[in-house]
């Protein structure tokens, strides 16, 4: 039978299920990634897993997110991230080598190797050929103890692209062109795979964006094929040994199929406050910007660097923004300056910050109040730059430098410059200095902890009948940054859940945390894709924390619902999606779990009126729920094994 690609990779590490869309399977993980604001949580993870060593053929830890170190607490992290490295025999990007995604691209990824990692991003890797998905970090620690991964067998699309990209139009606008037709809602459940004419003319790091930011509309990943191109960049970075071909069977099939023409895009900007808010650069061509940053994992690789600093070369920022950049990694910085590019954004005015996250996850160069952002990341949620009122646009390297230049929104295009040769370096500068292989033997390793690293709270298995009161409505499309903000106040707390946990939905009700403890906890309620964004697994654990014992919405974007149901909390459905209206914060529910079915009646005794709930989870899942979370079902199971 033809496969596609997606199909060939999961058949080739199936463990358990099925290839029929919409089933639970299981499937061997080659490879895992994990960065220092979801990896504290997961060493401590895996510390409480009993395990001495990981068993997967690669792991690496990283750290990127968090280094401002203004004071203990955070450099605290990075002493524990390096012992626990040490200890468990990972692989550490020290602080300052440069983002997850772009490091693991350069360094690790393979075509058709299997990667998860705790940063919802981490389908990156899959423009490379490998099939690379975004998870909590429990289940990223428990891919590391040899447990195979478990998920719904995705539908695959095929996402045929045709033609060529014009000059000055960007991989970025291919992605917030699909973001523009499928919504943030449009991938869940899906694999976005990508095939056609048009892959060939686009480079690994193109590819990369697009899988990248693929994590937008919600899908489970996204991946290219791998070829020719792949083979160069893999030769590059002196690893052409890694290289395999990779494609679909001739006459595979898909579960959906649409056509892009990448010679009919043109530059796009996503507008406030979500990725799928998109407009064509031109409708809004003028607009006053006041900041605009360059970077992140969705554009920071060399290409990026140098068609951003080829755009800027010769001129001068605005007198009304300030610019700054922070770049992938030590390797597509140091590529920059080899090309004396670098020379040329220092002397524009551009300013040089961390290779991290930085601004992208609010670390830094927030906006100036009301101020218009333009960056070159992949989200744009309320108050995610550190500024509340802040407005931030989502663009490509093209439209951030032109509208530096100009201090507006401006399309490149209009700049009336020849079209941009990108270099493809025959070989990338290797100086894999800052990444510390792991230790060949770690018996006598000890984790370094600090005193801001704490404990795993556990959840209790739940009883049979469940009261309390609903202590927030939300709507639809709620992101894990309001659910657990992140940002330069809160990140230094993601070791320490009691304190993180006075943060929890204070984006949109300062007074959440003190009702959840004062009512001894109760119910969240939300709208349709609740949870998405982030994979971060404080999102349930710190609500857990707070006594949050289910959380009744629409639906659930994928990762945030397999971090509830590991940490305990009920995911449930409505069956009738308009009960939604007939709930109110405050109202008094009652939900009769049982020993937990699929279908759960709730009461709302405030508006005396019923309705039934759907618990869609699989049998396993449903045995870690009644087990009080995954940590403790699989530290039994692994006890047991011994
Ligand atoms: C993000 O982009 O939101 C993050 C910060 O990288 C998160 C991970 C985290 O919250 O630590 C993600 O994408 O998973
Ligand atoms: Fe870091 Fe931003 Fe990428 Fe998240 S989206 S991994 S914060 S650069």
């Amino acid at each position: 039978m033809s496969l596609n690609l997606t199909q060939k990779i999961i058949k080739s590490h199936l463990v358990d299920g099925e290839l029929i869309p919409g089933s639970d399977i299981s499937i061997k993980i080659d490879q895992t990634l994990t960065q220092d604001a979801t990896g504290t949580m997961v060493y401590l993870e895996l510390e409480a897993l009993g395990i001495d060593r990981v068993r997967t053929e690669l792991s690496v830890s990283y750290v990127d997110h968090n280094m401002i170190q203004a004071d203990f607490k955070n450099p605290d992290d990075h002493r524990f991230l390096q012992s626990a490295a040490e200890k468990f025999g990972l692989y550490f990007s020290r602080p300052g080598n440069g983002i997850c995604h772009q490091v693991h691209l350069e360094r690790f990824a393979i075509p058709g190797k299997t990667l998860i990692g705790s940063d919802s991003h981490t389908p990156t890797a899959g423009g490379m050929g490998s099939l690379a998905i975004g998870a909590g970090g429990l289940d990223v620690a428990l891919a590391m103890c040899g447990i195979p991964f478990h998920l719904r067998m995705p539908e695959v699309v095929k996402v045929e692209l045709l033609g060529k990209l014009p000059p000055f139009v960007s991989a970025k606008d291919v992605i917030l062109e699909l973001l523009r037709r499928l919504t943030v809602k449009g991938g869940i459940g899906k694999v976005m795979e990508y095939t056609g004419e048009g892959v060939k003319t686009l480079t690994v790091p193109q590819r990369a964006t697009i899988t990248n930011m693929g994590a937008e509309l919600g899908a489970t990943t996204s991946i290219f094929p791998s070829d020719e191109n792949t083979y160069k960049f893999l030769k590059a970075q002196h690893r052409e040994r890694d290289f395999v071909p990779l494609s679909a069977d001739p006459g595979a099939t898909y579960d959906r199929e649409f056509t892009i023409d990448l010679s009919t895009l043109e530059p796009m900007v996503a507008k406030p406050h979500m990725p799928d808010n998109v407009v064509p650069v031109k409708e809004m061509e003028g607009m006053e910007v006041h900041q605009i940053a360059v970077g992140s994992c969705t554009n920071s690789s060399f290409q990026d660097l140098y068609t951003f600093a080829s755009i800027l070369k010769g001129h001068r920022i605005a007198k009304n923004v300030t610019v700054a950049l922070n770049p992938g990694s030590r390797q597509a910085f140091t590529m920059l300056s080899k090309t004396g590019l670098l020379d040329e954004l220092i002397a524009a005015g551009v300013r040089i910050l961390e290779f991290g996250c930085g601004p992208c996850i609010g670390m830094g160069f927030a906006p100036p109040s009301r101020g218009i952002s333009l960056r070159t990341f992949n989200r744009n949620f309320k108050g995610r730059s550190g500024t509340p009122d802040a407005e931030i646009y989502l663009v490509s390297p093209e439209v951030a430098a032109a509208s530096a230049i100009y201090g507006v929104l401006k399309d490149p295009r209009d700049l009336g410059m020849a079209p941009i040769e990108i270099p493809e370096p025959e070989e990338f500068p290797i100086n894999d200095a800052m990444i510390l292989p792991p230790a060949l033997d770690s018996r006598e390793v000890e984790l370094v902890k600090g005193p801001n690293i704490s404990y795993i709270p556990l959840p209790e298995p739940p009883k049979e009948k469940i009261e309390g009161e609903v202590l927030i409505k939300v709507g639809d499309n709620i992101t894990t940054d309001h659910i657990m903000p992140a940002g330069a106040e809160v990140l230094p707390y993601r070791s320490n859940i009691p304190k993180i946990s006075e943060y929890v939905f204070t984006r949109i009700d300062p007074l959440f945390p003190k009702r959840a403890k004062e009512k001894g906890g109760g119910f969240v309620v939300g709208g349709e894709n609740y949870g998405q964004g982030s994979s971060r697994e404080h999102a349930a654990i710190a609500p857990m924390y707070l006594g949050v014992r289910a959380v009744i919405v629409k639906s659930f974007s994928r990762i945030h619902k397999a971090n509830l149901i590991n940490f305990g909390i009920l995911p449930l459905e409505f069956s009738d999606p308009s009960f939604y209206d007939r709930i109110d914060q405050g109202d008094r529910l009652v939900i009769e779990i049982g020993d937990l079915k699929d279908s759960i009646v709730l009461k709302n005794i405030t508006k005396g009126e019923d309705t039934r709930l759907i618990c869609n989870v699989g049998e396993k899942d449903r045995e870690i729920i009644r087990k009080g979370g995954a940590l403790a079902y699989y530290r039994e199971l692994l006890r047991r094994k011994k």
